[in-house]
């Protein structure tokens, strides 16, 4: 079974705490503080291996929770920040986060993505210390790494993509204009994973995909096809192979048209690809009548097309050296030794904006991503702390925005689900 697409879970390593510690010395009674940071937690990357075929190794819903950082200790010694945890996937895995639309291409063997990062490191207590607050007895807790579920699809790089009807002969033709085997057999659905093989030209090389056979509705979901139709995306050329007489005696044009019809459907530029028109099972109909077909449909559709038998070989090396002159040359930011932008690094925004809600007669809620920090990395119990995070709070400007919304002095305030009675002084 060929797995192109797999969900997991990835966390970030959380901060390592920072430290409360006091210098000890045998003749100073009171040492300064010297508590050590927490380090960073573990980031999770996801990294591109040409080595692996596909995503079965991607257990339903498996979760990569990066290690945390380590705490600070004391003589102001700071915590260890882990190595990156790496999630290896083939080349050509796309990796997308629903909620926030972050999208990462690993297109190249060893490209990686960085997609939870750690989070901080806590502040140790020797951080905290001023000229008035000498002996500080709080530190800064770690923060939590980030979170994320991913989806993870293969598009596979091919070149060019066969495409046509189950039974249309595309299989047939893969195996004799490559090295490939994929199954061949006189019924529909033989292929059911996309098959790859190498066209070799002097010195180039180009992939081609046989793709599962399309029918109507694929785009909607019916069949095998529509799964398949996103490794189609990648391609630059469409070879559309028709069966010049189907065992089901249908009709051709409409088998094209059906073809066609789906691949507008799937959308995603699929329709606007080139196309080569390659009519098969030639053998099978007297000459004159291919020469004729080849005449028709050249013109009614004004790409090029050729007769071919994977049977007797005709057509075949007209064929392939059609699929190297239409191919259209890479992008630019697809040559080798250029490196692409195809991935975005995470970084979270300054979020220093916050808003004051009045929730009660003495209570008001306060949301911020910048304040939400600040609580989550203190703990409101111990004195200290609570006013340092006054004073936080007080250069934040959020005071002052406090009691313009009508608050005093020993009201409620909520940060982040923490309640906590704020008396400024
Ligand atoms: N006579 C003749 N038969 C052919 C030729 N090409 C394919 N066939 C036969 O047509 C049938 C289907 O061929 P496949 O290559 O498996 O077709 P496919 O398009 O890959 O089909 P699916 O994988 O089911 O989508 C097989 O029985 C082949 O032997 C040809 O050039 N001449
Ligand atoms: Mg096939």
């Amino acid at each position: 079974m060929f797995h192109d697409r797999a969900r997991i879970h990835v966390r970030g390593g959380a901060g390592g705490n920072g430290v409360v510690s006091f210098r000890r010395e045998a003749h100073v009674p009171k040492g300064g503080p010297d508590g050590g940071d927490g380090g960073r937690g573990g980031d999770v990357a996801i990294v591109a291996d040409a080595s692996l075929r596909d995503l079965s190794n991607f257990r339903r819903g498996a979760h990569f929770n990066a290690q945390r950082g380590g705490h600070g200790q004391g003589a102001n010694k700071h915590g260890a920040t882990p190595d990156v945890l790496e999630v290896r996937v083939p080349t050509g895995t796309v990796v997308e986060d629903r909620d926030t639309g972050d999208r990462w291409e690993l297109l190249k063997d060893g490209e990686r993505a960085v997609v939870a990062r750690g989070g901080g490191g806590g502040r140790g207590n020797k951080q905290f210390a001023t000229a008035t607050r000498q002996s500080p007895r709080f530190a800064e807790r770690g923060l939590p790494g980030e979170e994320r579920t991913l989806d993870l699809q293969l598009r596979l790089s091919a070149d060019a993509g066969l495409v046509g009807l189950p039974n249309a002969g595309k299989s047939s033709l893969l195996a004799r204009l490559t090295r490939a085997q994929p199954k061949v057999a006189d019924y529909p659905f033989t292929t059911i994973e996309p098959v790859l093989g190498t066209l070799e030209r002097d010195d180039r090389q180009l992939v081609i995909a046989d793709i599962p056979g399309l029918i109507e509705g694929a785009s909607g979901g019916a069949g095998l096809g529509h799964e398949f139709l996103a490794h189609v995306e990648r391609c630059r050329l469409l070879v559309h192979v028709l069966d010049l007489r189907p065992l089901d005696g249908s009709d051709p044009a409409e088998n094209l048209e059906t073809v066609e019809q789906e691949l507008r459907e799937h959308g995603h530029g699929l329709s606007g690809l080139p196309r080569l028109l390659a009519l098969s099972k030639a053998d099978l109909v007297p000459p004159e009548e291919a020469r004729r077909a080849v005449e028709r449909w050249s013109e009614r559709l004004g790409v090029r097309v050729i007769a071919t038998s994977a049977a007797t070989g005709e057509g075949l090396d007209e064929l392939a050296g059609a699929i190297f002159t239409h191919v259209p040359p890479p992008e630019p930011s697809e040559e080798p030794g250029d490196t692409p932008a195809t991935h975005r690094v995470y970084r979270p925004g300054r979020g220093d904006a916050y808003s004051v809600h009045r929730t009660g007669p003495k209570a008001f809620r306060v949301e911020g991503e910048r304040v939400e920090r600040l609580i989550a990395r203190h703990d409101v119990d111990n004195d200290e702390a609570l006013r340092y995070v006054e004073e936080r709070l007080r250069a934040l400007g959020v005071i002052k925005a406090l009691e313009s919304a009508g608050f005093e002095p020993g009201d409620d305030v909520e940060i982040a689900g923490i309640v906590f009675e704020l008396d400024p002084g």
